[in-house]
């Protein structure tokens, strides 16, 4: 098996003890599998940065990681990742900013990222890059020489030509797009967007499901990431016993429990979400006093300007909502910023009668999949999703609403509070059936074969 090596803006060491977050939990259920390399930022900034990267070894993974100079950090990652590219890709035109200068930065540092990389890179190694801050990084190690297969993987959606020709460098961002072996989206949606931006623009994906490019055969796919099935299945059942769960859940004194789980982020629908749940109990008063609705979301992003304003907003709308309808003994939404472990998490997800995952433009949204395995099959709660989050071309049990549309969200909350039982279990097999098809290890180990043709078994359970 040919070493892999994972290469992310983030990465997840182990001794932050920090909570890992979508794409982490993707690549390390990988290298926890294969065993091999992590690339990638420390989350450190440095006037001067050391000149090799720093290794730590954890059982059968070397976490490599560089430290990038402030000012180049906040013009590659606040303004060109999160001001021009995040919004971007997220059809939001209107948040999008575009500065040449934050475009040079950001191909400053992905080839930073390459050189850095190169001085720890060995023949045979495979190269796996992950998301949308290092779309040129695949470019630069050609440049300089690496001749291994180089795959990319872009966790968030990919945008219709319409949108993307917005961005006055897109052709560039295409033309490093082709410079991998394989590109990997989350649907076959993004897949198909990505051939609008090819010029000429293809109808399909021929059978080969190779495109070329500039003299360049690229492989393309949709591969929907997933999450650990039996792991989430364990953490929910285990934590849900535990003091901090059933603290919460005494303290609903019977109403039933509404959950939103998503960081701070304009793209997860949360002002949209707010307001849908004021016109539920003003259209169906008789929830009032016997639901609570608990949305947890840590702030990400803090330096960006777009995520104060989120933040302010809410924090307006859960006010206006919670003195509008609270009684002396009831708050209809509990509203906090704050972190909890992931097994935690999957305790609160499994106490929810209803989840609303209702995001206006999600590469996947993996609260979804998390919150249908983390549910008591005999008795379980209902999925509220929108058809925007990628993980909407599975679950299609879910109850499907559009993110915008409130009175559309007040009638699906209501239906399903009061959902039969057959209904629900129905619903529920189809979806964990779903989930368990394009797990976390169905992800890595169909990308890794079709990067390096080589299988991957299936981690044990
Ligand atoms: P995210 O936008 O971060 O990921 P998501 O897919 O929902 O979104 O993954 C978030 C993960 O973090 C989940 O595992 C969730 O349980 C966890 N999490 C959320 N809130 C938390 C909290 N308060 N405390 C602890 N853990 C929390 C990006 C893309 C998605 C894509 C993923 C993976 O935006 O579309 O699904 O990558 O590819």
């Amino acid at each position: 098996m040919k070493r892999l090596v994972c290469v992310s803006n983030r990465i997840s060491l182990p001794r932050r003890g920090a909570t890992p977050g979508g794409l982490a939990v993707g690549v390390l259920a990988a290298l926890r599998h294969t065993g091999g390399v992590w690339f990638g930022w420390s989350g450190e900034t440095s006037e001067v940065p050391a000149e090799q990267p720093e290794v730590l070894t954890r059982g059968n993974i070397r976490f490599a990681t560089i430290d990038l100079k402030p000012a180049d950090f906040d013009a590659y990652y606040n303004g060109y990742c999160n001001g021009t590219l995040w919004p971007l890709f997220h059809y939001f035109p209107d948040r999008f900013t575009h500065e040449q200068r934050q475009y040079e930065a950001y191909q400053a540092v992905n080839a930073e990222f390459a050189r850095q990389l190169m001085k720890i890179l060995k023949p045979g190694d495979a190269v796996w890059v992950h998301d949308y801050q290092l779309i040129p990084l695949g470019r630069y190690l050609r440049k300089l020489r690496f001749d291994g297969p180089i795959g990319f993987f872009l966790h968030i959606p990919f945008p219709h030509v319409q949108i993307l020709r917005l961005l006055p460098n897109y052709a560039e961002l295409i033309r490093d797009m082709c410079q991998y072996d394989l590109v990997g989206f989350q649907t076959a949606d993004d897949m198909r967007s990505f051939l609008t931006c090819l010029e000429p623009a293809p109808a399909s994906l021929p059978a080969s499901q190779r495109i070329e490019f500039a003299g360049r055969s690229v492989r393309l796919g949709a591969y929907p990431i997933g999450i650990d099935v039996d792991g989430v299945i364990n953490a929910a059942v285990t934590t849900y016993a535990q003091e901090t769960v059933q603290r919460m859940a005494v303290s609903l004194m019977g109403r039933k429990l509404i959950i939103g789980v998503d960081r701070l982020d304009y793209t997860k629908g949360l002002t949209e979400r707010f307001a849908a749940y004021e016109q539920f109990l003003e259209a169906f008063p008789e929830n009032q006093g016997k639901v609570t609705f608990l949305q947890i979301a840590p702030p990400s992003r803090s330096d960006v300007l777009a995520y104060g304003e989120i933040r302010r907003g809410l924090e307006q709308c859960a006010g206006r909502l919670n003195g509008r309808f609270a009684e002396a003994d009831w708050t209809p939404i509990r509203y906090l910023n704050r972190d909890y472990t992931h097994a935690t998490l999957m305790g609160f997800l499994r106490a929810a009668k209803v989840a609303l995952v209702t995001p206006v433009r999600d590469g996947m949204n993996l609260v979804a999949k998390e919150f249908v395995a983390a549910q008591d099959p005999e008795d379980p709660g209902v999925l509220i999703l929108s058809p925007m989050a990628g993980a909407a071309q599975e679950l299609r049990s879910a109850l499907q609403v559009n993110p915008y549309d409130k009175r559309g969200m007040a009638m699906a909350l209501q239906a399903a509070l009061n959902m039969p039982l057959d209904e629900r279990r129905q619903r529920h097999d189809d979806m964990l059936a779903a989930v368990r098809q394009h797990d976390i290890h169905n992800w890595y180990g169909t990308f890794v074969h079709d990067l390096t043709g080589e299988s991957v078994r299936r981690a044990a359970a």
